[in-house]
């Protein structure tokens, strides 16, 4: 095995170091902020198997890679000691088979809290045989932003500020404009307060022939609906609410909160810290919210609040982006997406090619 280490100014800058050296096939064996001549810096050691054959492997290759990488195991150790013996009582390590306990570390280790973890080790424990992927398939569900999959007309973007729902929104139409050149489509802007992002979106509604539509009042909503009849899609930009504010309270506001042809995602950045996701969660929470798009994967240096916000919204992954340019950077989620990004920090393929 040929291991590296790779620095760079941010985590996507050591990854295309990675990948352009190493390979597709790379593993991340650390991933960690660290100090150089001042600054702060991404510091990943990635490893390859030079003598690996170049079967397609599967998908329980590829997480044995990523557990049997003693580097990190035995780095992990020295700092947190063993895990299971510090976690709740309800856990009994020697309940697991040695896989399923280095399973369970990893995933600690990406920040997979410790609630999840307790789900997690239920069903491993009830079955010796069972591998981790199909537990965290069963906590973390997918539904693909694809017009087949997303009967709704009216598809509205919520969620902090800078979380990147004006460019997900811009992308979204590209795509389904690109995919299907003959769908109407009509951009809205309901940011009010964001001038900046609303002329974003009238700009790219200008420049590929799209329709755009404000919402400020109460009233504008209802005329969009009455409006409708004209688009295939309506894609709506919300605003990024201040501590206090709710977006239930927000779409009551605009009676877009029972409308039933509309969806809401929420679109966040993985690497919010546990109290600001706490926050969100709370903000956001809403019954016209429908799925998660999880963008800034390319910045993030772990993975695991792809399981933790799925596991306790019970929302599915919609999207994924992993690139700030306008074309190709989001893509529909798919299940495999999330594993490797969990256990490879591999970016979706599509995403990185664009
Ligand atoms: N690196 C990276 N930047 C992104 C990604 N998605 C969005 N951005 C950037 O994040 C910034 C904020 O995005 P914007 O859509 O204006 O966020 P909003 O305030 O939620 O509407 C912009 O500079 C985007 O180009 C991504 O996946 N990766
Ligand atoms: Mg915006």
């Amino acid at each position: 095995m040929h291991v590296k280490i790779y620095r760079g100014r941010s985590a996507k800058e050591a990854l295309t170091q990675v990948k352009s050296e190493l390979g597709d096939e790379a593993v991340i064996l650390s991933n960690k902020m660290v100090t150089e001549n001042g600054a702060k810096v991404c510091e990943i050691t990635a490893a390859v198997e030079r003598s690996a054959p170049s079967r397609e492997r599967s998908r329980e290759d590829v997480l044995g890679e990523a557990l049997e990488a003693a580097e990190w195991t035995r780095e992990w150790r020295q700092i947190k000691g063993h895990l299971l013996a510090l976690m709740r009582p309800q856990m009994d390590p020697a309940a697991l088979t040695p896989r399923q306990r280095l399973s369970m570390e990893y995933l600690e280790r990406e920040g997979v809290e410790q609630d999840v973890l307790l789900a997690v080790y239920r069903r491993l424990r009830a079955d010796a045989g069972l591998s981790i992927l199909p537990v965290l398939e069963g906590l973390v569900s997918v539904q693909p932003f694809e017009s087949k999959k997303w009967p709704q007309k009216f598809h509205a973007l919520a969620g902090p500020h800078g979380a990147g729902k004006t460019t997900s929104l811009v992308r979204l139409a590209l795509r389904e404009k690109k995919r299907h050149p003959k769908t109407r489509i009509c951009l809205v802007s309901a940011d009010q307060g964001q001038g900046k992002g609303r002329m974003v979106l009238r700009h790219y509604a200008e420049l590929s022939g799209l329709a755009f539509r404000e919402v400020a009042v109460r009233e504008d909503f209802g005329a969009l609906v009455a409006d409708s009849r004209k688009f295939d899609r309506v894609f709506l930009d919300l605003p990024g609410l201040p501590p206090g504010a709710s977006l239930e309270t927000w779409l009551g506001s605009r009676a877009m909160l029972h409308y039933e042809d509309l969806a809401v995602h929420l679109v966040l950045n993985p690497y919010y810290s546990p109290a600001q996701f706490q926050a969100f969660r709370e903000r956001y929470a809403s019954q016209a919210v429908k799925s998660l798009i999880w963008t800034k994967l390319d910045e993030a240096c772990t993975f695991g609040s792809l399981i933790n916000l799925p596991h306790e919204s019970g929302l599915p992954v919609s999207a994924l982006s992993c690139a700030p340019g306008l074309t190709g950077s989001l893509v529909p989620a798919r299940s495999e997406m999330i594993w490797r990004l969990l256990f490879k920090h591999q970016l979706p393929a599509e995403c990185v090619a664009a």
